[in-house]
């Protein structure tokens, strides 16, 4: 796999990292060395940040079966059939686990993906704060069992049995390591699955730290079992395996759709929450500094690695000129440094791959006609790493591929609208459908807007802020199927109708 960031950064410090002695160290980010598992697969290319095992189709029959035994042929002690309140107390203790080790975490974040040390640690709150909201959930769900169905004969009597799936596999990525992993973790373990985490290979370490924290609170063995390594040989043997009952992933659309295929051949359920082009419509009656703010946020956040990133601006034409101005101005005072840094704001982004990427974006763009308004390029003051400056691209029509497809890097393009209707038309005008913002200070205006709206979200005045109790998720070619909130457990529970015959008399 590609190197990480943090191999083309001048300062990168000689990072290492030692699993064994983790504990002797005030600070294992400071020491990344990761050993290669006993027995796990074998050790692709390295990185100078060290190695991470890349698992085959072997170490995944390994892990499928170990899941499957802890799902229920576990001697009576099967995940399956615990309580609610049995699995809340290792969700709770997991996220007690998290809490403890956040600034330790967030650096192993931060240097694994890049990511501003500061938005690392919100993640590390938000992963904590995830496994305790499901801890709730998985102990109401208690309550929740033998519902009773009301049915039109008296001589039956029916109810339902939520039951969990079964073993599912959890394919995430790298922009949230950690986070996106625990989006699935936490309300699979809930619900009384057993799980298989397959992360991004691109940033696995924090993943690793998961496993380390489930052993340390006793998770019993075979229930969560993580798998590092490459796509093809790790992630296609487990989403296309036939002990897996179901499979969660997010990340490319064009993965997302190769699993399905897969999938599809075994009638297997799959959740996706894939790509996006999310639309951000900024009204003339808006408070101009505070709306740049937001709409920078909204695209630069995560250094613009967001799959529900607000990256195409849509600004009325009669304050376009000097909305935009303040929007360059912003830009230029954003501190772009190493993530470790404080006070950065913009970190590289994941990979060299990543990286050229959003450079062909962008003088694609140029070549067909658009404006780079402001940045495109590394900024001046660092002469090395996979640092791309926050860019405002303008002139640009929507036949564009800046336009139209994902760029998942900090590039906002902007088009102007005269009327709402017009707003709403280019707004919607994608064939992803995750997020999208309207800011005014008429609410009816915005109540109209986010109905009209043909996205898994709408945000209002706002733009990005993500609650582990509100469903997240997209339609078109985002994906289906909801994460967070009560929709997150759904996904890891099926529904058993059990009906008896109580009469006497013979049917
Ligand atoms: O994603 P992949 P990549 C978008 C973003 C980015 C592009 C490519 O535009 O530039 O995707 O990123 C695993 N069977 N998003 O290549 O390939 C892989 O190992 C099973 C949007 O990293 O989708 C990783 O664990 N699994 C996105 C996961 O799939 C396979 C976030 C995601 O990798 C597999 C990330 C296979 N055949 C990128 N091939 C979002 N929606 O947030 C790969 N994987």
């Amino acid at each position: 796999y590609e190197s990480s960031w943090a191999d083309q950064w001048d300062n990168n410090p000689d990072v290492v990292y030692d699993s064994q002695n983790r504990k002797s160290s005030s600070s294992s980010a400071d020491k990344y060395k990761q050993k290669v598992g006993e027995g796990l697969g074998k050790t692709k290319a390295v990185a100078s940040t060290g190695d991470i095992p890349a698992a085959t189709a072997e170490d995944v029959e390994l892990a499928v079966e170990a899941a499957r035994k802890a799902f229920t042929r576990n001697k009576g002690r099967d995940w399956a059939f615990t309580s609610g309140a049995y699995r809340a107390k290792y969700l709770r203790a997991i996220a007690a686990k998290i809490t403890e080790r956040k600034s330790e975490l967030a650096k192993l974040e931060a240097l694994d993906c890049g990511k501003p040390l500061d938005e690392a640690a919100w993640d590390m709150d938000d992963v904590a704060g995830c496994f305790e909201y499901y801890a709730d959930l998985a102990e109401g769900l208690d309550a929740k069992q033998k519902t009773p169905v009301s049915l039109p004969m008296e001589t039956f009597k029916s109810y339902v049995l939520k039951e969990p799936i079964g073993v599912v596999a959890l394919i995430t990525p790298w922009n949230y390591p950690l986070l996106m992993a625990t989006w699935k973790v936490a309300p699979a373990l809930a619900a009384g699955c057993t799980a298989i985490l397959k992360p991004s290979e691109l940033a696995s370490v924090t993943c690793l730290e998961l496993a380390e924290v489930c052993k340390e609170v006793g998770l019993p063995p075979g229930v969560l079992n993580i798998l590092t390594g490459l796509g093809p040989e790790a992630g296609a043997p487990l989403a296309s395996h036939p002990h897996v009952d179901k499979i969660a992933f997010t990340g490319s659309t064009a993965t997302g759709s190769r699993i399905m295929a897969s999938a599809s051949q075994m009638v297997k359920p799959v959740s996706m929450e894939l790509g996006g082009k999310s639309p951000i419509i900024v009204f003339e009656d808006v408070d101009l500094d505070k709306t740049a703010e937001w709409t920078a946020f909204g695209c630069f956040w995560t250094n613009g690695q967001m799959c529900s990133a607000t990256s195409r601006l849509l600004v009325h034409e009669s304050i376009a000129t000097e909305f935009v101005d303040r929007l360059v101005k912003w830009c230029k005072n954003i501190k772009i440094s190493d993530p470790l840094e404080e006070g950065c704001r913009l970190g590289p982004v994941v990979s060299g791959g990543q990286y050229e990427k959003i450079l062909k974006f962008i003088s694609t763009a140029k070549s067909e006609g658009a404006t780079i308004l402001f940045g495109g390029a590394r900024p001046k003051h660092l002469n090395k790493g996979f640092f791309i400056e926050p860019t405002i691209i303008t002139d640009v029509n929507t036949s564009m591929q800046i336009w139209r497809e994902e760029v998942f890097g900090p590039v906002l393009c902007v088009k102007t609208f005269s009327t709402e209707d017009e707003a709403i038309e280019l707004a919607n005008d994608t064939h992803y459908g995750l997020g999208a913002a309207v800011i005014s200070k008429d609410l009816e205006r915005c109540d109209r807007v986010s109905k009209a709206f043909r996205a898994g979200i709408a945000w209002i005045n706002c733009s990005q802020p993500c609650f582990c109790q509100a469903p997240w998720g997209g339609l078109k070619s985002s994906g289906f199927g909801r994460e967070l909130g009560e929709w997150g457990l759904e996904n890891y529970l099926s529904v058993k109708q059990v009906t008896q015959y109580i009469s006497d008399e013979p049917w």
